[in-house]
């Protein structure tokens, strides 16, 4: 019979600080809670609209909000917090103290997937806080290189847990005690891959290098890439990097036309940069375009966006010769 060692036993075994350790046991023992909420949908009163909309001027799920205050709450009581910022709230909020660290989050995301009960997920990304001072928005802006770990829960068929502190990428499932299970000790994404995971209801709207990588996908075995692929799309980043980190595969969501300021929809603080720090530490790549890395790309406001291109890197590099 294999035992699955306990996540605090893994955590408690993990070279890094005490303190860190304390948030990220902290956000992994809140995701359980977000679980049970999200399981529970209608009847824990979770679906719908919450009737109001947030920062991203997007209408706020019922579930939105009571994630986000659930997160918020769980980490303004964490001593070694010193500030949270959230996909769900304008500004960064602080706790008052000082040093420790700064934790990012999307509380759920894949809001579209709650009502049909489709995967969603939690994202967060923890930074270094400043010493000596209380936080501002600036220092959150230092770049997703600074990230001391990352990591996601996916509510899905199993309710999983992925995360990096150092080096590598592990992954636990949640079990029938509410209790975290080392199930994935060293993820690894393939280099190689022939499924792409795309909005193509956007085509018309990309810029020509994506329609070119895209169109050559679809072109199969006669095409120029003589392969075929497959094709995947969850409407939640979380469920797509999952299956990425579990099987190989590249996700895009390009920058286009229809709003040509913004760099892209998702957001780079709480979705990007955690998720490109997990593929990279993974063995992938995680592009804004298929060349400049995520993790490269500084941002200038805490609710900055980016273009996304990641995956299995010599797909990657595939969508940069497009
Ligand atoms: P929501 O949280 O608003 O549903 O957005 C989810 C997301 O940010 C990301 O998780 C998905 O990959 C992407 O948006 C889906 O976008 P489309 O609905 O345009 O396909």
């Amino acid at each position: 019979m294999t035992t699955f060692a306990p996540f605090s036993d893994w955590l408690a075994g993990q070279e890094a600080p005490e303190a860190l350790k304390t948030v990220v046991a902290a956000v992994a023992e809140e995701c359980v809670a977000i679980s049970r909420v999200v399981s529970l949908g209608a009847l824990a009163g979770a679906l719908g609209v919450a009737g109001s909309v947030n920062v991203q001027d997007e209408e706020q799920k019922k579930l939105d909000v009571m994630t986000n205050d659930m997160l918020t709450d769980r980490l303004k009581g964490c001593a070694a917090v010193a500030a949270v910022g959230s996909e769900e709230m304008d500004l960064i909020e602080p706790t008052g103290r000082q040093g420790g660290y700064l934790v990012t989050f999307d509380p759920l995301d894949g809001s579209s997937n709650i009502d049909i009960n489709a995967p969603v997920g939690t994202i967060f990304s923890i930074l270094p806080a400043p010493e000596g001072r209380a936080p501002a928005e600036a220092d959150f802006l230092i770049g997703g290189r600074h990230q001391v770990s990352a990591g996601y829960a996916v509510y899905g068929a199993q309710t999983m847990l992925v995360l990096t502190i150092n080096e590598g990428v592990t992954g636990f499932t949640l079990d029938d005690q509410g209790q975290w299970r080392l199930t994935h000790p060293d993820i690894r994404v393939p280099a190689d891959t022939k499924e792409f995971a795309i909005n193509m209801s956007n085509r018309r709207h990309w810029a020509e290098p994506v329609r070119r990588y895209i169109d050559a996908a679809l072109a199969g075995k006669t095409g120029p890439r003589a392969k075929d692929f497959n094709m995947r799309w969850v409407a939640a980043m979380v469920a797509d990097v999952h299956r990425i980190l579990m099987r190989g595969g590249v996700f895009l969501y390009p920058w286009d036309q229809r709003e040509p300021d913004r760099p892209g929809k998702l957001r780079l603080l709480y979705e990007g940069a955690p998720m490109a720090l997990l593929i990279e530490r993974a063995g992938g790549k995680a592009t804004t375009d298929g060349t400049q890395p995520i993790l490269d790309v500084v941002p200038t406001r805490l609710h900055d966006r980016v273009a996304v291109a990641l995956g299995s890197a010599n797909e990657v590099d595939a969508i940069a010769a497009a």
